[in-house]
């Protein structure tokens, strides 16, 4: 994996080794002598991860990582704040400043790859959802709060280890938020299970297990969907650290070295929680946009504009395959005569009970829209003339066979007239559907209450 490192340090000798380090491993490195420069540098380049040393004249680095995540073109980055060996203080005071992880000088390369790979991993699935955000909804603008801080309460830790309870993990509870608890678990083969039954939301792996590879576990742990991404983190003695590079390749979220420090070991917790969060709070809302951006709110059907976008896309399969596909315009009759008698409210009610009738009437790979206020269209795709025929038949009985009850016990009957058009070569979206309009008036003509068909 590689990515784009913007090192900010006004000392040119510290920002020249963190960039040849960085280089050895393939990162592309931009640098900064300032804040201000950086965040210039940040606006204009978008790199994928900063790493910002906290002293600094002019703006320091906390005021600088303010900025950035007050900036609309930079809040999305990820911070990594440097900061002097022993500065618990400036640790807490990096993570207020909206900081994503923190490094301390001398600044050791297992923990600058470890977090430089798994805050891109997380950007990269971030930035993923945020341009699936944008695209599928011109509606619905993502906030920054959607991914600033999700809910950090709540998690259930689940530390594996056949050593006993760990002292620090028991300490560093001590600093976490209330509802986080820590259950212990020694059997890494119940731990497994839970992990894939998505019970913990964060795991510890300790490195110096005997009865259990805890390497064979973190990659066990990966290997499935449900638990891909559940945040891991190592506990490695100071000798481990080839194992510890074995776990981070293997996808370890982050990891802390023994003696382990509880304060750091609570922010690390915290941090990786809510990182999680901001990623299942994205990914619902993305859901949610998606949602409101193509179903029609009243009936629960697509809407104009995703029968816009399906619609071409089945279109252009049908005419690739030269499989058959057939069109319906669906309106139901003296509409407005409903509205005018009984209300809006029980006009709406028709429109729901004969969507429903018609979603129920069609097959799952038809495509079922409501293209305007009581005018339906179906696409169906791979479907042969004498299906398509049948289809509208069961359709038209659907709505017709049985009145439909208002909120008020009374029972309306209610009909619909259909126009069918098959698929010919030339035919685009808008044509298909054109054709299938001028049969549905001559339905409407004819009387009403019947389908008419034009021929490809
Ligand atoms: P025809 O048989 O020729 O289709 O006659 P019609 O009365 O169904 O057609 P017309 O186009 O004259 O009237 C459609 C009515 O549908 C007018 C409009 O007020 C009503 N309408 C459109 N959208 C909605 C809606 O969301 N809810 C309700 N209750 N009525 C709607
Ligand atoms: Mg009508």
């Amino acid at each position: 994996m590689t990515a784009r490192v913007l090192v900010v340090d006004d000392l040119e000798p510290n920002v020249k080794l963190l960039e040849a380090r960085l280089r050895a491993e393939y990162f592309e490195v931009l640098t900064a002598l300032s804040g201000q420069e950086a965040i210039d540098i940040a606006v204009e380049q978008q790199p994928d991860i900063i790493l910002l040393d906290v002293m600094m004249p002019g703006l320091d680095g906390f005021q600088t990582c303010e900025m950035l995540k007050a900036h609309d073109d930079t809040w999305h980055i990820p911070v990594v704040m440097v900061t002097a060996l022993d500065q618990q203080a400036d640790r807490v005071a990096g993570l207020q400043a909206g900081a994503d992880d923190f490094l301390t000088k001398p600044v050791q390369d297992i923990a600058l790859f470890a977090r430089v790979k798994s805050l891109t991993r997380f950007k990269q699935m971030t930035d993923e959802l945020r341009h699936r955000h944008a695209a599928g909804a011109a509606m619905g603008v993502l906030s920054k709060a959607d991914l600033a801080g999700g809910d950090e309460e709540q998690a259930t830790i689940l530390a594996v280890t056949d050593r006993g309870r760990v002292a620090a993990l028991d300490q560093g509870s001590e600093h976490l938020p209330k509802h986080m608890n820590v259950v212990y678990e020694e059997d890494a083969r119940m731990a497994l299970e839970a992990i894939r039954r998505g019970e913990p939301d964060l795991v510890f792996i300790d490195l110096g297990m005997e009865s259990y590879d805890p390497l064979r576990l973190c990659s066990a742990i990966r290997a499935f969907d449900n638990s891909r991404l559940a945040p891991l983190l190592a506990i490695a003695e100071q000798e481990q650290t080839r194992q510890l590079i074995r776990a981070l390749d293997l996808g370890v979220s982050d990891y802390i070295m023994a003696p382990v420090d509880a304060q750091e070991l609570a922010a690390r917790v915290r941090t990786q929680v809510r990182r999680m969060r901001s990623i299942e709070k994205l990914r619902a809302s993305f859901d949610q946009t998606m949602e409101l951006a193509i179903i029609d709110q009243l009936t629960g059907l697509y809407n104009r504009r995703f029968l816009a976008n399906q619609g071409s896309r089945l279109i252009e399969e049908a005419k690739a395959s030269g499989d058959d596909l057939h069109c319906l315009m669906i309106d139901i009759d003296h509409f407005k005569l409903v509205n005018d008698t009984y209300g809006h409210e029980a006009g709406d009610d028709v429109l729901k009970e004969v969507s429903s009738r018609l979603t129920h009437s069609v097959r799952g790979s038809d495509l079922a829209c409501r293209t305007g206020g009581e005018e339906f269209a179906v696409l169906m795709p791979r479907t042969p003339r004498a299906s398509a025929k049948e289809i509208a038949d069961r359709v038209l009985s659907a709505v017709s066979a049985e009145g439909v009850h208002l909120a008020d016990g009374q029972r309306l009957d209610v009909t619909v007239s259909i126009g069918m058009a098959s698929l010919s070569e030339g035919d685009s979206l808008a044509s298909i559907l054109k054709k299938a309009d001028e049969a549905l008036y001559r339905s409407k003509e004819n009387g009403r209450n019947q389908i008419t068909e034009v021929a490809a």
